[in-house]
């Protein structure tokens, strides 16, 4: 088997502004933020993405937490030692609980050296299959309801085939009812990014005759227990998001009947590794799951794409092209959307598309390189706040 030593370990934190802000029930965000994670070893390079942003929104981490936990925790359990499989680097920061962000960055990038050492692409590393991968896209919350309808009708235009819209208390059944009315036949499905409570949760049955595919994570993010009971209320299958964050928790929500689809994003659930334990329980236990998104550069892309092409990927994923998110992606070539409403995977080893250094270079806003033999600090000129 082969096995790579890190020799060398690159921590960005990047800053990349998005084509259009995207809003949410947590936030808003025009600026992404994250870290990127550069191993380098045997004369190759691995790179992968920490999809934590500039606020704690949506988890509990930031990319500011998550280059904490890499610098003080997990960079010095990794450096300077060989690894031949995730699973010994699993083992190198089991010490370190939750950030399930940073340890999902830092294992892309082994899997992107690993696959690269051994010749293979991330896709057939990981086990996934086929050519292209169906892909959907996420429309954040817009200024009104009919702005929301012409976005869609948009975005359809340019060839997506599944839409997913953004929900809150007051953006809810009025805005669903208005896309469902102006486009009977579509793929739809919406997000509330835990905004309700089951109290509350009228709006949420109000949209449950719309034909919905699904009704993404409406419940607390740590409440598993009352989806249970708001899922036995509804026709619409539950698709639970943030809730889930371990094979153990699809078990949990699958013996509760929490929801019947489950949204896998490596960054959330500790790393490709575990979303493929998620991915395999729910396939033995007729749970379809589909591949989240993180609104990630074309790094994490590439990775989510490879993933989405293992077979209990039934559902259209939140992987749209670069150019739904940059101008320019800080990879080549950029994901382009096909006219089947596809991705395709890269074939090449590893991720399979090459990082275009110069710009990445131009979205960081801070850099530390580590060798085994003693850190140096390269000095950018400071954090931007995020508008
Ligand atoms: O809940 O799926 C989510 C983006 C940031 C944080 C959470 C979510 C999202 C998205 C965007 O829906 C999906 C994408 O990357 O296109
Ligand atoms: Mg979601």
């Amino acid at each position: 088997m082969t096995s790579v030593r890190i020799e060398q370990i690159e921590l960005r934190h990047i800053s990349m502004p998005l084509v259009a802000p995207f809003e949410t029930s947590f936030g808003s965000e025009s600026e992404r933020e994250g870290l990127i994670v550069t191993l380098r070893g045997d004369g190759l390079t691995g790179w992968g993405e920490v999809v934590a942003s500039h606020a704690p929104g949506y988890s509990p981490e930031t990319a500011q937490t998550e280059w904490h936990i890499l610098h003080d925790f997990i960079i010095p359990e990794v450096l300077g030692k060989e690894f031949a499989d995730v699973e010994g680097l699993e083992a190198a920061y089991r010490s370190v609980r939750g950030h399930p962000m940073a340890k999902a960055g830092i294992q892309a990038a082994l899997y992107d050296l690993l696959a690269k050492a051994q010749g293979v692409s991330l896709q057939k590393m990981l086990g996934g299959s086929g050519e292209t991968v169906k892909v959907g896209v996420s429309v954040g919350i817009q200024p009104g309801t009919e702005a929301l309808v012409e976005r869609v009708r948009a975005y359809l235009a340019e060839g997506y085939r599944r839409i997913k819209i953004k929900i809150k208390p007051g953006r809810d059944v009025a805005d669903a009812e208005a896309v469902r009315k102006a486009f009977p036949d579509i793929l739809l499905q919406v997000d509330a990014n835990s905004a309700y409570t089951l109290a509350d949760a009228g709006a949420i049955e109000a949209m449950d005759d719309l034909n919905l595919l699904l009704i993404e994570q409406p419940l607390a993010e740590d409440d598993i227990f009352d989806h249970a009971k708001l899922q036995s209320r509804l026709k619409t299958a539950i698709c639970l998001d943030e809730s889930i964050h371990s094979a153990r928790h699809a078990r949990w929500a699958q013996e509760l009947g929490a929801c019947r689809i489950i949204n896998i994003k490596p960054g959330r659930v500790g790393g490709l590794r575990e979303a493929a334990r998620i991915h395999d329980f729910c396939a033995e236990h007729g749970i379809p799951v589909w591949c989240g998104g993180m609104l990630e550069t074309g790094i994490g892309r590439a990775a989510n794409v490879a993933l989405a092409s293992l077979p209990n990927f039934k559902l259209p994923g939140d992987i749209s092209a670069s150019d739904r998110y940059w101008k320019e992606d800080i990879v080549e070539p950029a994901f382009a959307l096909n006219q089947d409403g596809t991705l395709t995977v890269p074939t090449g080893p590893g991720i399979g598309v090459t990082v275009r250094e110069a710009l990445l270079e131009q979205a960081t806003i801070r850099k530390e390189i580590y060798r085994p033999t003693g850190a140096r600090v390269v000095t950018f000129p400071g954090l931007r706040k995020s508008p």
